[in-house]
Parts: C-alpha cells; sequence; structure tokens
C-alpha cells in the first residue's frame, strides 16, 4: 500500500512540539494504517503470547499485560527490570519488528540506526501505568517513539525529577508520540483507558507500541 494511504503527512507539517524534545504526531496512523498494524500486532501477539510483567522484589504484578517484537524486549519480574533475547514463558526468539513501525520510525525519528526493541502494552478499560523514566536502554540519543492504538488515553508527563510539575495529554488511536533530546529521561505514565472510544481492536482496550533503540550503535 502506498505511504500516503497509511500515514498522514510529513513531519513538517504534522509534528506539535510539547516540550523541547516531544513532538506529537496526531492521527499519524490513517484508519487503513491503523487497521492493518493492528492486523500486523496480531501475528506478533500469535507469535509471542502476552504475559503479565511483575514488580522487581515485590512481584506484584502490573495492570497492563505486554509483548514483544524485535531484537530484544524488555521484561520485568521478582529479579529486576531488563532486556532479554527470549519470550519469559516460552523462550522463543521475539518475533520481528512490524514493517508499519519500522515505516514510522524511518519517517519520524531522525536517528540514523534501526529501532532494536519494540515493547507492545496492552490496557484492559482498569489498566494504568504508574509515573516512572525508561532508562534500562544504553542508548539515550535515540528517541523513544510511542504509537497508540484502540481506545483513548489519559497520557501523564513531567520533567526530569519526579516530583516536577505534570501535564496530562489526551492520546488517541494512531497518534505517534516522538521523545528526543531533552524529553528521553522525562517522568510519564498512563492515569486511566477511556472505555468505549474506539472499536478497532477485537478485544477492547488499548495497545501502546513503544520503538527503542536498546544497544550502543
Ligand atoms: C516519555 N508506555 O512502555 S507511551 C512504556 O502508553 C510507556 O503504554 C506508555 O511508558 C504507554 O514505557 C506511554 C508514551 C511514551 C513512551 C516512552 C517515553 C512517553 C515517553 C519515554 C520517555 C519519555
Ligand atoms: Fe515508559
Amino acid at each position: 500500500m502506498r505511504q500516503a494511504e497509511l500515514f498522514a503527512g510529513s513531519r513538517l507539517d504534522h509534528g506539535e512540539s510539547l516540550v523541547p524534545g516531544m513532538i506529537l504526531y496526531r492521527r499519524y496512523f490513517l484508519a487503513v494504517g491503523q487497521r492493518a498494524l493492528a492486523h500486523e500486532i496480531a501475528e506478533v501477539v500469535r507469535q509471542a503470547p502476552w504475559f503479565t510483567p511483575s514488580m522487581p522484589r515485590s512481584g506484584r504484578p502490573f495492570s497492563v499485560k505486554m509483548t514483544n517484537c524485535g531484537r530484544y524486549g524488555w521484561v520485568s519480574d521478582r529479579e529486576g527490570y531488563r532486556y532479554t533475547e527470549n519470550h519469559p514463558s516460552c523462550g522463543a526468539p521475539w518475533p520481528p519488528i512490524p514493517h508499519l513501525a519500522l515505516q514510522a520510525w524511518r519517517n519520524l525519528s531522525d536517528y540514523p540506526h534501526p529501532p532494536e526493541a519494540c515493547l507492545v502494552n496492552f490496557y484492559d478499560q482498569d489498566a494504568k501505568m504508574g509515573l516512572h523514566q525508561d532508562r534500562d536502554e544504553a542508548e539515550f540519543a535515540a528517541p523513544i517513539l510511542s504509537i497508540s492504538l484502540g481506545c483513548s488515553c489519559a497520557f501523564r508527563y513531567g520533567g526530569l525529577r519526579r516530583g516536577d510539575k505534570t501535564n496530562k495529554l489526551e492520546l488517541h488511536s494512531g497518534d505517534v508520540l516522538v521523545m528526543g533530546g531533552p524529553a528521553r529521561l522525562i517522568f510519564h505514565g498512563v492515569d486511566r483507558v477511556f472505555a468505549g472510544s474506539s472499536d478497532l481492536l477485537a478485544e477492547c482496550g488499548r495497545i501502546n507500541l513503544t520503538l527503542r533503540r536498546v544497544t550502543l550503535p
């Protein structure tokens, strides 16, 4: 399919910088692109089933379930947070990153190397994600690119310190958020999901993909 049917605009006419380093591309994935990406993710989940991460030490489960694709996948359990090359329950290598997600990275990231990990988070209507930083990667010069699909959510972001003032933003299906440069290490989380706000996904809820560079190039 031609890019024009899948993606909106180019970065020049489309992106909106919210804070330095953080650019929001509203509805970057058009309806056809969202459906095609949702199908690619269904194939990822077939090869790498959802698992429930849990907190280091306490073992308390996350409300979000997840899987990964790419060379590395992020996992969390009593032993801590880390990137692995294999699925935590079946031991298989992670499936490849969906083609459309790689295209979004090439179009929007301005980083000259491919991403090595793509976390796939699934939120049901009660799931949320507490305020955190993503700092388990060795490479901080690469941005993190997030793609939202399905139900909308209330996303929260702050500054480089946990106590910094935070802002709220609604993320909708097809939105792409690029967090690079001075925004790469800001605190962020998901306060809530708006049940019934989309019927893109068969399972009612929200999927978020985050594409990341893990190692130094
Ligand atoms: C800001 N995911 O997977 S995406 C995560 O909606 C994560 O599932 C959320 O936080 C989600 O780690 C938020 C937007 C996002 C992703 C990565 C970031 C914002 C970010 C990295 C740095 C700063
Ligand atoms: Fe995060």
